[in-house]
């Protein structure tokens, strides 16, 4: 057996949080040779603190084999020490009335504040990953505040927005989920983002070959998958928090798995178009654990190139609106 994994989660008490944990300690997201410890972090209000210890008692009453100890916490210095993986899934939501802009400084102010601590007390080959929105830009003011981890090892959640994309060509052409291979998320966790159709494969073949409705491809299809959120809020009437956690167990799961090629946000390398300083959503291929390359040289039509842009600019705005948090 190997030495149990460190595996911190903010926002554990939340929706999201609530069908985590028990994927990561039933050995979904690290295999089921690895033991993990669990490392839960909540706001410092009563409420989520008694709603943590709810959890706990339910993850004992699973007797996970694989899940060797629960701490839970609401300091930051105590819940990410020796992490070996921090997932930052807790965020202010966005409440009525409130600009996208506030929300970004709003919730900016949590990131610089466990980037640093981050930075201060995880373990050397922490990595960390971001799900609390606006991700991408969560996800560069927290890499921005660290001076010993390096910026490649922050990475942000597109995965979500793959697994739809995944899900919604296999329906279109009637083919078995399984059969939709290489289709990747670019850019912003953000109804902008460009699933890359055009790269896609199903049954082998390209996925233009097998759906030659480009209209479909251009306008429906885009707009499902970024709009999919949206869809499950006004269905549900809270948001997507299952599929959430799944696509978060998919994110580090294959970041952990050499050869596996995925979506993530990355800090730009300036590829496809898309600002340097931003995190955009690229394809990678995980190189060795929990490390990856940027897959170049996927060319792009003028279809696409109008998406990269759209996407990149709204990163852009982002940044610009935090611009004081980044150091
Ligand atoms: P919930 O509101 O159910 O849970 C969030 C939890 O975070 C709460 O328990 C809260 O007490 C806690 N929290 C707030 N500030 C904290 C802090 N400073 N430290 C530790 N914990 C803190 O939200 P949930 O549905 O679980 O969603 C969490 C985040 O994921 C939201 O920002 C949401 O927008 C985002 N999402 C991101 C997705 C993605 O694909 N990247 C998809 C799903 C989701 O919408």
């Amino acid at each position: 057996m190997n030495l149990p994994l460190r595996v911190a989660v903010t926002g554990a008490a939340g929706q999201i949080g609530y069908s985590l944990l028990f994927r990561i300690a039933s050995g979904a997201m690290f295999g089921p040779d690895q033991p993990v410890i669990l490392q839960l972090i909540e706001a410092p209000v009563e409420k989520a603190m008694k709603a943590l210890e709810g959890v706990a008692m339910e993850l004992d009453d699973c007797a996970f084999p694989l899940l060797k100890g629960i701490v839970m916490t609401d300091q930051a210095e105590v819940g990410f020490r020796d992490a070996n993986w921090c997932l930052l899934v807790g965020a202010k939501p966005r409440g009525p009335g409130m600009e996208r802009a506030d929300l970004l400084k709003d919730n900016g102010r949590i990131f610089i504040t466990q980037g640093r601590i981050i930075d201060a007390v995880a373990a050397d080959n922490a990595r960390v990953a971001v799900v609390g929105n606006p991700a991408n830009t969560n996800c560069m003011i927290a890499a921005s505040q660290a001076k010993r981890l390096p910026p490649e090892r922050f990475t942000a959640m597109v995965r979500l927005d793959q697994n739809r994309a995944q899900s919604q060509l296999a329906k279109k052409a009637g083919v078995d989920l399984t059969a939709v291979h290489s289709i990747f998320i670019y850019g912003n966790h953000s109804p902008t983002m460009f699933p890359a159709y055009a790269h896609a494969s199903i049954k082998g073949r390209l996925a233009t070959e097998i759906i030659t409705d480009t209209a479909w491809l251009q306008g429906p299809f885009c707009e499902t998958v970024g709009k999919r959120g949206a869809a499950i809020i006004a269905a549900r009437g809270a948001s997507s928090a299952a599929s959430a956690a799944n696509a978060l167990v998919d994110h580090v799961h294959d970041l952990m798995t050499p050869g596996t090629v995925h979506s993530i946000a990355v800090k730009s390398d300036g590829s496809y178009g898309f600002d340097p300083h931003v995190w955009a959503g690229m394809p990678v291929r995980t190189t060795t654990e929990g490390s990856y390359e940027i897959i170049h040289g996927y060319a792009m039509d003028d279809f696409a190139k109008s998406k990269l842009a759209a996407t990149n600019k709204e990163l852009v705005e982002e940044r610009a609106f935090v611009a004081d948090m980044l150091t």
